[in-house]
């Protein structure tokens, strides 16, 4: 086994309390604005918009540093074309049967359908994948990944704020189930996406939910 290596840390910046606090709350005030949209403008974004904002979810914390995540970016009309029927083929199963009532009554605030357009109006399409396992690649073998699910989670949330940093809209979308995704985007069997990222502008004047979040003492506790 080899030793560890260590190096110094020299990028970390040290701030003041006092700066610490105003940029914490600039900070807040940024993600405040982030909603989610279900309705997007087919206006071009740069491509390095998005690199950026994937190679920021790259920089996310992983179990053993293993980086078990994959994101397949989708712009080409064709695939999107195929997954969005793709998609709409389970959600048609979703909402015409397969989801319970109480899941679809919690959704009624939403105002969801099988209809996903956006699917091929965003620009870019962003499938996020966990990695469960890896493959060696001279012996095939399995090797393992740890805390797969969270940390593939985590960097899909550096991802959102990312694109929401940028300027984008974004949606999180999950047809369920989602293997679709491993044959469109030729991903192999060790991969399991998680979500579709769909990153744009909004649609002009685009409604949202009237729907807010918990206030800090509903959802933190202070020992
Ligand atoms: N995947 C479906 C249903 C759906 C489920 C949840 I939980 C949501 O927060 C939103 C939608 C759809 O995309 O319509």
């Amino acid at each position: 086994m080899d030793a560890a290596k260590f190096i110094e840390h020299a990028d970390f910046i040290e701030r003041e309390p006092d700066e610490m606090v105003e940029r914490s709350a600039a900070f807040l005030e940024l993600m405040k604005r982030r909603r989610t949209v279900r309705e997007f403008s087919d206006r071009p974004v740069p491509r390095a918009v998005i690199e950026n904002a994937i190679l920021t979810a790259g920089r996310a914390p992983s179990g053993a540093n293993k980086q078990p995540w994959h994101f397949a970016v989708i712009s080409d009309a064709t695939l999107k074309h195929r997954l969005r029927e793709q998609a709409e083929e389970e959600e048609r199963a979703f909402y015409g049967g397969k989801a319970s009532d109480d899941w679809l009554e919690d959704l009624v605030p939403f105002g969801t359908n099988e209809h996903k357009p956006f699917l091929e109006i965003a620009p870019w399409l962003i499938a996020v994948f966990k990695q469960s396992y890896d493959l060696d690649p001279t012996t095939g073998e399995k090797t393992k990944n740890y805390y797969v699910p969270e940390s593939a989670g985590l960097a899909a949330g550096f991802l959102i704020a990312a694109l929401h940093n940028a300027g984008l809209a974004t949606l999180t979308h999950t047809p369920s189930p989602m293997g679709f995704l491993n044959r469109l985007c030729d991903r192999p069997k060790n991969e399991h996406a998680i979500m579709l990222v769909v990153a744009g502008y909004p649609a002009e004047k685009v409604m949202i939910p009237d729907i807010g979040k918990k206030p800090l003492e509903d959802f933190s506790s202070w020992h």
